[in-house]
């Protein structure tokens, strides 16, 4: 308390407001004083690497400063906090937002100038931390950005991978894997806390007794223990608060030991070192599918116990009781990854602080809530009994507990017994195994999706029992993303021309962007529109030749599927829509075919046989059509090689036509969608997941809307759906399938696409075939309008405008209205 005393006293001093040190002047002798004394180089000898890493110290301490003067008001004030637990983050790059964000973007390029330095080379210096896999990691870093802007007093809690998303290399056609080093120069955005450090126990058993007051007391004794310790990243808002990234690193308590090492045997010495700092090494590399894997669970138990014990100690530290935590702090779950934490508090509260039961849970129950992500089958996180008995029995023991009386709470309330089963925590056909989305949803006080449609059918579908229940619990907040990012940073050409027009209030008031409707008619606006287009076309397409060494014409029209490949995305409806053009062409019908770019990019699971295939049936597409002088004037395919925030941030400011072609109802959301429609492409896509919304917001006649709908999908499933059928039905699309397998597609090995062919043809499991006639059909359309450029320019005016919903500051303003009950404490 003292030290706090002493810490505001200096804040408010006058030494410490006058400002962060931002003029030019200032940051140029910041970044020349890093150089020199923390990195040990001076200008004419120093690598493009050094400048890059002395400049990003000289920014990382404005933005701690930042975050301390935040932090000090919030403990002032006793504000409420949001914890965000969450498995995975995808930040991209630092540097070009922290400037954004301070305001100093062109202060620092003059100053740099003034020593004969590019901004733009130390920009592209920097290695993103890959520390999820896609687009569920990318919004949880949107959303600190967003509470940092709004001022919420908030902390992300994560786990700091040694090694990220694998990077992706294409060889001979295929994905090959090679490992992430993002650490390997260093990371100068981040401090390590050795003295913020909790213990972590796994397996072992658990012993029942009663303490001295003869109450009944629960001992855990474990079979191995270690420590996760903290590092922590500033994550500034704009022109607003500073808040941090707080990461754990797993670490042995003793890092030797000592015992085995006089005995002689070096090696036992160093091996629980090893063996402790394993559990961080490696993010396993699947979007939407669960794995299984026994250290996946430990890596999610490991984060989840270090965060909650950091928060409890946070908690007392201001000298609160327990009983108030869930009113100085929320806890939002990402997903089922860290659901652990209902069974994790439970155990903190009841055996380490002697808490009731009762009150105990009542205490948890109103801290968490939980997002749900995802509504396939196979993604819903269930772990065997067994496995979980193993690793955490203690933890078993509680989520049995809290079963019981769940149950009993059901029967009392007239549910089948069927119901009961299918509601249980415990799955019991089969293995036994606990299912992660239920004790999220029994252990919170709100269950949300992440968009309308999502929302209503995880209601009305995967929780229904639930929501009959509890219905008040369910609510929606439809996914936002960082318009300071994706606009912003990432395309300044359409970025200044907006400013120019209608002011930069856009930053942090989103619906000003509809004030470009009154331009939309103005034809040296829409000149300057397309223009801006056409050069950020010309960025990309240098970069495709240096990346891939295929050669697209700007001019093209740059058709983009970028996110994660995975079957129900479908990359390979585009692929069979690309065959269809190259068939076309090839018999002399192409005329009305536009000069097209398809570009492709997205990592596959290692695992996943089916998404490894699409890849490879992507890069040969591609070999056939680039290199046929007949059509490559007509058509390229592109397949740009390892995804990335940083790479995406090239992506979407050149794209003409966005992708979102997912089976309604499979996507929960989607979030490229909105980078996409922000930097004005127009959107081809189904009514799945925000792409409803998008299409509701910008209006249908400015968005391609083609396939099924959701209740659509579920009447053809029921009717027994029968893809050879179609096949025999329609000529034309057997003469694409065909072609999959044919001698010239897969340069002599038949068998190559099979397994898609097949697929498709027996199963479809993602009614490709169904939905193909009407995305053709829509394709041609599209084509069509792209030759009336007056046109395609307006729309792309028009989805600009109309995006003012999709910023993540609108979803954290709902979060905190609807769920959270949070309010800003904003700093200067
Ligand atoms: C995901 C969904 O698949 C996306 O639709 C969604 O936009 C994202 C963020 O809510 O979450 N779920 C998941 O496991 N990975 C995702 O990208």
């Amino acid at each position: 308390m003292q030290q706090n005393e002493t810490i505001r006293n200096y804040l408010s001093s006058k030494e410490a407001q006058e400002h962060l040190g931002l003029t030019k002047e200032e940051i140029k002798s910041s970044f020349l004083e890093n150089l020199f004394y923390r990195i040990g180089r001076i200008p004419p000898l120093a690598s493009n690497l050094d400048l890059y890493s002395a400049l990003a110290l000289a920014i990382r301490d404005r933005a701690f400063k930042q975050f301390v003067k935040s932090t000090t008001e919030i403990a002032r004030k006793n504000a409420k906090s949001v914890a965000y637990f969450s498995a995975e983050y995808l930040p991209g790059p630092h540097l070009g937002m922290n400037l954004l964000n301070l305001g100093i973007t062109t202060e620092t390029r003059q100053a740099l100038e003034e020593l004969d330095i590019k901004l733009e080379d130390l920009l592209e210096e920097e290695v993103e931390p890959g520390l999820g896999n896609g687009g569920l990691g990318r919004l949880a870093s949107c959303y600190l950005d967003a509470m940092a802007t709004q001022g919420i007093p908030s902390v992300g809690y994560g786990i700091r991978y040694e090694y990220g998303i694998f990077k992706q290399e294409i060889k001979d056609g295929w994905q090959s894997e090679a490992t992430d080093k993002w650490l390997h120069f260093g990371n100068p955005w981040e401090v390590v806390r050795p003295e913020i450090a909790y213990e972590v126990k796994f397996g072992g058993k658990t012993e029942h007794g009663q303490d001295f007051n003869k109450e009944l007391h629960v001992e855990w004794i474990p079979d191995m223990k270690l420590k996760g310790t903290a590092y922590d990243t500033p994550v500034l808002g704009y022109k607003g608060n500073g808040i941090i990234m707080r990461l754990w690193r797993s670490e042995a308590i003793e890092s030797f030991d000592f015992s085995a090492y006089n005995g002689g045997d070096y090696y036992r010495a160093v091996e629980k070192k090893i063996r402790s700092e394993n559990l961080t090494k490696v993010l396993y590399p699947n979007d939407e599918n669960l794995s299984g894997k026994e250290l996946r669970l430990k890596q999610q138990y490991f984060f989840v116990s270090c965060s909650l014990q950091d928060i409890l100690h946070l908690h007392m530290l201001q000298n609160r009781s327990l009983e108030t935590l869930h009113e100085k702090f929320t806890i939002q779950l990402n997903d089922t990854h860290p659901s652990i934490s209902v069974a994790e508090l439970m155990r903190l509260l009841v055996d380490r602080h002697d808490m009731e039961w009762e009150r105990a849970w009542d205490v948890t129950r109103k801290t968490f809530a939980y997002t749900n992500h995802t509504l396939l089958p196979e993604a819903l996180e269930t772990w065997p009994v067994s496995l979980l008995g193993h690793i955490l029995p203690r933890h078993l023991e509680i989520i049995y507990e809290i079963n019981s009386r769940f149950l009993h709470e059901l029967r009392d309330s007239n549910f089948s017994g069927e119901q009961i089963a299918s509601m249980s925590l415990i799955d019991e056909r089969g293995e036994p195994s606990v299912r992660m989305a239920h004790l999220a949803t029994v252990g919170s006080y709100k269950v949300n999706g992440v968009s309308a449609l999502h929302s209503m059918l995880l209601k009305n579908q995967v929780l229904s029992d639930f929501a009959s229940l509890w219905p008040e619990k369910f609510s929606n907040v439809t996914n936002g993303i960082s318009y300071r990012r994706f606009l912003a940073v990432s395309n300044p050409g359409l970025s200044n021309l907006i400013t120019e027009k209608i002011g930069d209030g856009w930053y942090t008031r989103l619906d000003d962007l509809k004030k470009l409707e009154n331009f939309v008619e103005d034809e040296e606006f829409q000149q300057k529109w397309t223009e801006v287009k056409l050069e950020n076309k010309k960025v990309l397409a240098c970069y495709i030749q240096e990346q891939t060494g295929i050669s697209v014409a700007p001019e093209m029209l740059f058709d983009v599927h970028v996110k994660r490949i995975h079957e129900y995305k479908r990359q390979h409806l585009k692929v069979l829509h690309i065959l269809s053009l190259y068939l076309r062409i090839k018999s002399g019908n192409g005329n009305e075919i536009a000069p097209c770019a398809f570009i492709f990019g997205g990592k596959a699971a290692p695992g996943y046989f089916m998404a490894k295939r699409i890849i490879r049936l992507i890069t040969a597409v591609g070999e056939r059509v680039n290199n046929d002088p007949e059509v490559n004037s007509k058509i390229k395919v592109v397949f740009l090689p390892n995804f990335s925030v940083k790479q995406a941030q090239k992506v979407y400011p050149a794209a003409d036509l966005s992708e979102q072609v997912s089976l309604a109802g499979k996507e929960a959301s989607g979030t490229g969608n909105m980078k996409f429609a922000l930097n004005g492409a127009l959107t081809v896509g189904t009514l799945d997941g925000a792409n409803v919304e998008i299409c509701e917001e910008v209006g249908e006649e400015n968005f391609f809307l083609f396939g099924l709908t959701t209740a659509e999908v579920e009447a053809v499933k029921a009717e027994g759906y029968r893809p050879y059928k179609l096949y025999e039905e329609n000529a034309r699309l057997r003469e694409v399938l065909d072609f999959l397998v044919s001698e010239e597609l897969s340069g002599g090995d038949t068998e190559l696409f099979r397994p898609i062919y097949e697929n498709l043809l027996q199963q479809d499991p993602y009614l490709l075939l169904k939905d193909y006639e009407s995305y053709i059909n829509c394709q041609d359309h599209i084509h069509e309008v792209w030759r009336n450029k007056k046109e395609w320019t307006k729309k792309s005016i028009l989805n600009v405008a109309n995006m003012g919903k999709f910023s993540a500051d609108r979803s954290i303003r709902d979060y905190c209205e609807e769920i959270w009950k949070v309010e800003p404490v904003r700093v200067s």
